[in-house]
């Protein structure tokens, strides 16, 4: 996909997965979040909830609180490890970055039909040479996508249900956030709301 900013990188996949794989993979993170149920992570410093719930499965989940961001291998409420990443998203990993280790991480972001993410890059890791791959789940979102600066030019795709996006390479660390849910647009889940998940390699 071209980005507005240049990068190359970016990959775009609608519908990468169907119905059924769609049905089986939420049957899948359901039982993840029973294991590690979603938390309100805050913001760091301020301390201000995101409005996002956030899980995490595989060896290291990301976190966020007072002291900051980071990665680390347990639940920050329960104390647990992490459930491991599920096989199917494995898979995925394994078809579109097959040069790179397996996934580490798997952030998993349950987003209220009212629920948004700022503008942000994901830059927590140690290694930018695996890219960050996205699956969504449930209603639609308005994914806005800028430049590696701050404050550039943006694009915005709407993310439906089954959708993948591999942000690797030059759009790595390009900018990006949700800036809206179009609820009762998906019927896979059962209450309004969109589940995103995140890919990635953590360490180098
Ligand atoms: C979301 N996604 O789609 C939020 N990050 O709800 C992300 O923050 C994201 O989709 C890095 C790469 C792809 C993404
Ligand atoms: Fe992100």
């Amino acid at each position: 996909m071209k980005l507005p900013t240049g990068q190359s990188g970016c990959f775009f996949y609608p519908g990468a997965f169907d119905r059924d794989q769609q049905k089986s993979l939420v049957e899948t993170i359901r039982s993840v979040l029973q294991a590690a149920p979603l938390y309100q992570p805050v913001m760091p410093r301020t301390g201000k909830p995101f409005s996002v719930r956030m899980s995490n499965c595989g060896t290291l989940g990301w976190v966020s609180d007072k002291d900051g961001y980071r990665y680390q291998p347990t639940h920050p409420v329960t104390g647990e490890p992490w459930p491991a990443i599920p096989a199917a998203l494995k898979e995925l990993w394994a078809v579109v970055a097959p040069d790179c280790r397996e996934p580490e991480a798997c952030l998993i972001n349950w987003y209220a039909p009212d629920a948004k993410m700022g503008m942000h890059q994901d830059r927590d890791e140690k290694t930018f040479d695996a890219p960050v791959v996205s699956v969504s789940l449930g209603d639609d979102a308005l994914f806005k996508l800028g430049g590696t600066q701050r404050g550039g030019p943006t694009e915005s795709i709407r993310l439906a249900s089954g959708d993948v996006l591999v942000m690797g390479g030059e759009s790595r660390l390009c900018f990006h956030g949700i800036t809206r849910l179009y609820p009762g647009t998906s019927t896979l889940l059962d209450a309004p709301g969109r589940i995103n998940l995140t890919l990635r390699r953590v360490t180098a």
